[in-house]
């Protein structure tokens, strides 16, 4: 599947953290974040949708079974928290998680994955990315989708 989003870069992704892996099996997955933005992605005219993209890279085996638990922190300690079991026997998977009117206030955002790795062995890998969607406005119930290709 390939995802196309037209966004406007108005802002700059600020700071990311260095991943913690922690493993012990020969099994190993690990995250990347490549970036972040904001755009109106579902169409609601309100610029208040947050996008991460990000890689998860996995080798060791020919098929993994994965929980992806992705989170996003609002400036004022409010989380949200999506879980998804991830089946592929593929090693690099490209992925793009929509936080649907989750952009409501101003300050920075901080994005937290975490891939918990069942297969092989037990395998957890953590990453966290803030960046600084403009926000404050929107009263909208958020919802979340992610896509992998
Ligand atoms: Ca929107």
């Amino acid at each position: 599947m390939l995802i196309f989003v037209s966004v406007s870069y108005l802002i700059a992704p600020v700071e990311a953290v260095s991943p913690k892996n922690v493993s012990t099996e020969q099994t190993r997955v690990s995250l990347a974040v490549l970036g972040a933005d904001y755009a109106d992605t579902d169409g609601d005219m309100v610029m208040n949708d947050a996008i991460v993209w990000f890689d998860i890279l996995l080798s060791g085996d020919t098929r993994y079974t994965l929980t992806l638990i992705l989170s996003l922190t609002l400036p004022s300690g409010k989380s949200y928290s999506y879980t998804y079991i991830i089946i592929t026997s593929y090693s690099v998977l490209h992925c793009t998680m929509y936080f649907y009117d989750h952009a409501t206030e101003p300050g920075y955002y901080l994005f937290n994955a975490t891939a918990i790795l069942r297969s092989g062995g037990r395998c957890v890998s953590s990453v966290e990315y803030q960046f600084d969607p403009p926000g404050g406005s929107g009263d909208i119930d958020p919802c979340g989708a992610l896509f992998v290709a």
